[in-house]
């Protein structure tokens, strides 16, 4: 024999809270959905401007991005940075050198972190080094990430895998 609701107490099973359980559901499935390497090639980009990609048979993937000049970048999406405190690039720096930004949303977004690479060591291709840059303020939802490439004249270095550095 069912019993009936008594008047004035909700019950669990109305249009209204199961909508809202449906909602809550939903949003966190769309984080946990984004799927994104903790490592990435750097030539897999969705996105960039006036780099090419280059076949280097010591680079991971065969590739790396070169062709890199002040001002330009590549693009990534759909990237979640979460809990990531810091970004590392593998690079490869036979030029002048300069600096990697890591920024939100587009080439000219806010600013999350950044790292300086080194110059003059030689374009053989087979010679790479890591660097790290702290990430601050990261969104807290996914969307475009863009690496941008600043520094002197000429060509400043290669970039050849990103990664990202996350507590768990
Ligand atoms: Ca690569």
């Amino acid at each position: 024999m069912e019993t009936p609701t008594p008047p004035g107490r909700t019950n669990p099973d109305s249009p209204r809270s199961h909508r809202d359980r449906t909602r809550r559901t939903r949003r966190i499935a769309t984080d946990v959905n984004v799927t994104q390497p903790r490592t990435r090639q750097a030539e897999h980009y969705k996105e960039q401007s006036g780099v090419s990609r280059v076949d280097r048979p010591a680079a991971h993937g065969g590739a790396t991005v070169g062709g890199v000049q002040h001002g330009d970048w590549i693009m990534f999406e759909p990237y979640w940075l979460g809990d990531a405190s810091a970004f590392t690039a593998r690079v490869s720096a036979g030029g002048a050198g300069g600096t990697i930004e890591l920024r939100a949303g587009a080439p000219d977004g806010r600013l999350l972190g950044s790292a300086r690479v080194a110059g003059g060591g030689g374009w053989d291709g087979a010679t790479f080094t890591t660097v790290t840059g702290a990430i601050s303020r990261a969104p807290a939802r996914a969307g475009k990430i863009c690496f941008v490439f600043t520094g002197g004249s000429g060509d400043l270095f290669e970039i050849d895998e990103i990664a990202f550095t996350t507590p768990s």
